[in-house]
C-alpha cells in the first residue's frame, strides 16, 4: 500500500481545468479533497465559462504557456506534494509538462494519481484529439494509480470500445493497463456480463441494472470488484468526484477496495440525491447537499475479490 506522509493536511497538487459553470474538474475535485481534510493546489491547464459536456459557444482558454512558471515558482518556494493529481489537458503539450512535474516534485512517500480525462460512453470528449490520447498513453506509464472509465480505459490499450465484456476480458484489460506503468488501476463503469454493465430480475418484476467498479493492484496480484446500481443519468463530473474520494481515501490511509468502496458509494449518493430533481444534468450532481457523507465511518464491504 502506498502511504502518504504524515502530515496532518496532506498537500495535494491538482493539475486539471478550472471549468466555472458545471460541477467538474477543479470545482469537484477541490470540495471533495477539502472536506476529507486535504489541502488542495491547483495548477489549471484550461480556464473555460463550462464545460464542455452539454454546452454550446463555452470559452477556453488553454494554460499550457503559463504551466511551467507555476512549476517553477512552487519550486522555488520548495513547496512539497504528498499527492500529484492530474486529469482533463487543454493540449497534448501538458503529457509532458506533467511527466517534468512529477520529476521535479518526485517524492519517495507521495502517490502520483493520473485521471486519463479523455472520453465517455464509447465516445471522446469535445476537445480530445488523438495527440491527446496518445499523451496521456505515455503520461499513464508515470503514475502510481490510473483512474480510466472503461472507455478511456480502451482508449489508453488502443482497443475498440466493446458495449459489454466478460470477466476474463475485464481481468486482461487492469492488468495490461498495469503492465503499462502503474501498480493500481481502478476502471469504472465496466460492463461486465451485458450490455451498460448486467442486470438482475427483481422480485417485482422490473430489470435492474448494473455497472461494474473493478481494480487490481500489481504488486500482490490481486483483483477487486464491485457491483453498482446503475441510476439512468449522465452527469458531468462524477468521474472527478471518484478519482477525488480514491485519492483522499489512500491518503488517509483506506485499502483499495475501502477507497473503491467509498468513492463507488459517494457518487452514487450524489446521483441519487440531484435525481429526483428536474435540474439538466449538465448543470453536474447536488455536490454541495452531500458532502457531508465524506465524513462517514468506512462503509460495511460491499466489494468482492476476484479469483
Ligand atoms: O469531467 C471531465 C471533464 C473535465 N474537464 C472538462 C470537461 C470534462 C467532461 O466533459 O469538459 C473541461
Amino acid at each position: 500500500m502506498l502511504h502518504a506522509m504524515k502530515n496532518p493536511v496532506p498537500r495535494v497538487a491538482a493539475i486539471n481545468d478550472l471549468s466555472g459553470f458545471g460541477r467538474s474538474s477543479l470545482t469537484a475535485i477541490i470540495p471533495v479533497l477539502s472536506t476529507m481534510g486535504m489541502q488542495v493546489c491547483p495548477l489549471p491547464t484550461a480556464v473555460l465559462s463550462t464545460h464542455t459536456g452539454g454546452f454550446e459557444n463555452y470559452v477556453f482558454v488553454d494554460f499550457t504557456s503559463w504551466m511551467r512558471d507555476f512549476m517553477d515558482h512552487w519550486k522555488s518556494l520548495e513547496i512539497e506534494f504528498d499527492a500529484i493529481y492530474s486529469g482533463f489537458f487543454g493540449s497534448a503539450e501538458q503529457g509532458s509538462i506533467v511527466e517534468e512535474f512529477i520529476q521535479r516534485f518526485k517524492r519517495e512517500d507521495q502517490i502520483v494519481l493520473v485521471d486519463p480525462v479523455l472520453a465517455d460512453d464509447g465516445k471522446l470528449y469535445d476537445t480530445i484529439g488523438d495527440d491527446i490520447v496518445q499523451a496521456m498513453r505515455k503520461l499513464v506509464r508515470s503514475a502510481d494509480v490510473i483512474t480510466p472509465n472503461f472507455t478511456e480505459a480502451c482508449f489508453l490499450l488502443d482497443r475498440s470500445y466493446t458495449e459489454t465484456i466478460d470477466e476474463k476480458g475485464i481481468k486482461d484489460c487492469v492488468r495490461d493497463l498495469s503492465e503499462m506503468g502503474p501498480k493500481i488501476v481502478i476502471v469504472t463503469s465496466a460492463p461486465v456480463g451485458f450490455p451498460g454493465g448486467g442486470a438482475a430480475y427483481t422480485p417485482s418484476g422490473y430489470t435492474k441494472h448494473f455497472t461494474f467498479v473493478v481494480a487490481y493492484d500489481r504488486e500482490d496480484g490481486r483483483f477487486w470488484k464491485l457491483r453498482c446500481d446503475y441510476v439512468p443519468a449522465y452527469y458531468p463530473g462524477t468521474g472527478d468526484i471518484f478519482s477525488s474520494v480514491i485519492l483522499g481515501s489512500l491518503l488517509q490511509g483506506d485499502s483499495l477496495p475501502i477507497a473503491m468502496d467509498r468513492a463507488a458509494q459517494f457518487v452514487l449518493t450524489a446521483i441519487r440525491s440531484s435525481f429526483g430533481y428536474n435540474l439538466p444534468k449538465r448543470d453536474g450532481v447536488l455536490l454541495e447537499r452531500v458532502l457531508n457523507y465524506l465524513s462517514a465511518p468506512v462503509p460495511a464491504g460491499a466489494y468482492e475479490i476476484l479469483e
